[in-house]
């Protein structure tokens, strides 16, 4: 897989995507990811790739002509790729389209800064425009690392579970249970007793109920949708001492 990043701060993705599971993979040439400074690819001396907003405003918008200079000169190295924008006006980014892109041999992204990118490029030189969640990020840097970071773990060979990350997508969408590892007692604050009984039974009540009970405090989203047994609300009207 290759990721192509265009952006004017070269500089963020050096650290980051060197590092952990994303290291490993550039390492061991499962993913590529090259990075493009949008400064190389502007036309006037003074290397701007942004200007002031047509018809008035706040702030400044990204120039088309480096984005589309930088497309048409990095199109000839690797196979068609699938062009991406990050933005807050995009569609939310979700574990299904990170699980689309991972099937894909090549992937742009382009990073917006400043107040946008001029409408012509995302309309006409763009396949989709994306966000990673509804909050405003100075720039699109981060959230093109997200994505890099959310496909590359699913790609065949990269995590050495290639069953794992297919077994996701099939996963009842409810958040985890609680765990918790040694000591025993940390600062005084004690492992549910249940978790160190070896009654596995008991163990696996109790972590269904933990992870249905924080699913419906944290997502209510989430609780709305899932069908639940006669077993789970069950445990659920249960006291937690009468597992
Ligand atoms: C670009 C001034 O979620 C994806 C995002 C891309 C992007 C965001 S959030 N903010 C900006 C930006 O803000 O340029």
């Amino acid at each position: 897989m290759i990721f192509d990043i265009l952006t004017i701060f070269p500089g963020m993705f050096h650290g980051p995507l060197s590092e952990s599971i994303v290291g490993k993979a550039q390492a061991r040439g499962l993913v590529f990811v090259r990075v493009h400074n949008l400064r190389d690819y502007a036309v006037d001396r003074h290397q701007m790739t942004d200007d002031r907003p047509f018809g008035g405003g706040e702030g400044m918008v990204m120039k088309p002509e480096p984005i589309v200079h930088a497309l048409e000169a990095i199109a000839p190295l690797g196979p068609p790729p699938r062009v991406v924008l990050l933005s807050p006006q995009g569609r939310v980014f979700e574990q299904a389209t990170a699980r689309r892109y991972s099937g894909l041999e090549r992937l742009v992204l382009i990073c917006g800064r400043y107040e946008g990118v001029d409408e012509r490029v995302a309309r006409y030189f763009v396949d989709e425009e994306i966000s990673i969640g509804d909050f405003i990020l100075t720039g699109g840097e981060l959230a093109a690392m997200v994505v890099v970071d959310a496909v590359t773990r699913l790609i065949p060979g990269v995590l050495g579970n290639e069953a794992s990350a297919e077994a996701e997508s099939f996963r009842e969408p409810i958040l985890e249970h609680p765990q918790y590892t040694r000591p025993q007692e940390f600062r005084g604050y004690r492992v549910p007793e249940v978790l160190l009984s070896g009654d596995h039974r008991r163990i696996a009540r109790w972590r269904r109920r933990q992870a249905l009970l924080r699913t419906r405090e944290r997502r209510p989203d989430l609780f709305a949708r899932l069908s639940l047994s006669e077993e789970d609300r069950e445990l659920l009207s249960r006291p937690e001492d009468a597992l």
